[in-house]
């Protein structure tokens, strides 16, 4: 746990009932500070999730909360009626002062979630089920927010899905080496700059703006503990209009190899196509009536891309000295960049089936 935040004193702004008991660091996210705190009411005990954003990269934390309130609100209204509809979207908790978030005296930004019990998350993709099951929440979650109304959510992290600018970041980053470590990396940064020429494909193709996630990684969705359905689309500080086709992307690069991201041993690292068909299948149940043809077009190409654009941001950190994303050991940003490039070889060598397949279906 993060020693300089104190999560008690944060949590006891929401209105939630009992005395605060404990709070552990929870889960495996690169940017904000997840907390699982236990709270006690009656002799009986509860779990909330409480969040510190990361205010050097969210740099406007109100618009994030914003998005966030009116994303789960109007989520909220769709699926009131189903069975567990209470599990199915993310609630948050106000502050006792009737706010989505809290101030500390330090300036953090805390949100506090109802905690999703009899579910969880995963690292790694464990089976086609699992891989089915996200990419039909996340589908079911683009869909359910095709409606929502005007005015355009905020975007919180611009230009965050344009892949030529963050290849125009990596090339000062190459050029700057204020770490000293291109010498380093020099395989990884010839595999980069020798791709230049896929980074505006998206961007280009003229597809429509949507309300999409723009961070859906396998470990952002939960499963249910019993049956296994994707029951609740986590992490939303990314909500923001963006194009459907990274969102499928992102969850082809972390749902169709069954390592981590940080995997060390690259011969594990392999898309899996059995994990893709499974992937398409399900985002395609939920997803594919409202996706135009030129959507769909592009899907298979896109976790090519997003793959692409998620290992050059890793290669940049890298070698601006680890400014971005957390990392817990020497190297591990070149670590986390090594297998994204190895998988996007491996997507280059069965592009033509994924697209195949994502024509048929
Ligand atoms: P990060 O930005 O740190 O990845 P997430 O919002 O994804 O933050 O949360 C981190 C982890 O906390 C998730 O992987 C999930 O296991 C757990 N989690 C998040 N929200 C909830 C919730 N409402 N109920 C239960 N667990 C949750
Ligand atoms: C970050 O916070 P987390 O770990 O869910 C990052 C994503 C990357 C991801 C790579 C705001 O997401 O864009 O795809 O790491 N989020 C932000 O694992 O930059
Ligand atoms: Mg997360």
């Amino acid at each position: 746990m993060n020693k300089d935040h104190n999560v008690g004193a944060a949590a006891r702004q929401f209105q939630i009932c009992g005395e605060f008991c404990n709070a552990m660091p929870y889960g495996s996210g690169h940017i904000n500070d997840t907390y699982r705190a236990e709270f006690r009411h009656a002799g009986v005990s509860a779990h909330y999730i409480l969040q510190r954003i990361n205010s050097n990269i969210f740099k406007n934390p109100a618009a994030v909360m914003e998005n966030i309130q009116r994303v789960t609100d109007h989520l909220a209204a769709q699926v009131a009626g189903e069975p567990d509809s209470r599990r199915r979207v993310l609630s948050l908790i106000p502050t006792r002062d009737g706010r989505s978030w809290h101030v500390d005296a330090e300036a953090g930004h805390w949100r506090a979630y109802h905690f999703i019990d009899n579910a969880r998350t995963y690292d790694a993709v464990e089976s086609t089920e699992q891989a089915f099951q996200a990419g039909k929440a996340f589908g079911h979650f683009q869909r359910l927010l095709v409606g929502l109304p005007t005015p355009r959510l905020h975007d919180t992290i611009p230009d965050f899905h344009h892949t030529p600018k963050r290849f125009a970041a990596l090339q000062q980053a190459i050029a700057a080496d204020v770490a000293g470590r291109a010498i380093l990396a020099k395989p990884e940064i010839e595999f980069a700059l020798a791709r230049q020429s896929i980074t505006g494909v998206l961007l280009d193709a003229n597809l429509p703006e949507r309300v999409t996630h723009n961070d859906t990684k396998f470990n952002n969705v939960m499963l249910d503990d019993a049956s296994g359905e994707g029951i609740c689309v986590i992490d939303l500080d990314t909500v923001m209009p963006g194009l459907v086709a990274y969102d499928f992307g992102d969850m082809v690069r972390t749902t169709t190899s069954s390592t981590r991201e940080d995997e060390q041993d690259l011969s594990k690292v392999t898309m899996q196509f059995p994990m893709f068909e499974a992937l398409a299948r399900g985002y395609l149940a939920s997803a594919g009536g409202f996706l135009t043809k030129e959507e769909k077009q592009y899907l298979a190409f896109a976790g090519k891309l997003i793959t692409f654009e998620i290992g050059i941001r890793f290669l940049t950190d890298y070698l601006a000295g680890d400014t971005y994303f957390k990392v817990h050991r020497e190297g591990h940003n070149l670590d986390r960049c090594r297998t994204q490039f190895k998988l996007i070889e491996s997507i280059e060598q069965q592009e033509e089936k994924m697209k195949c397949l994502v024509e048929s279906i």
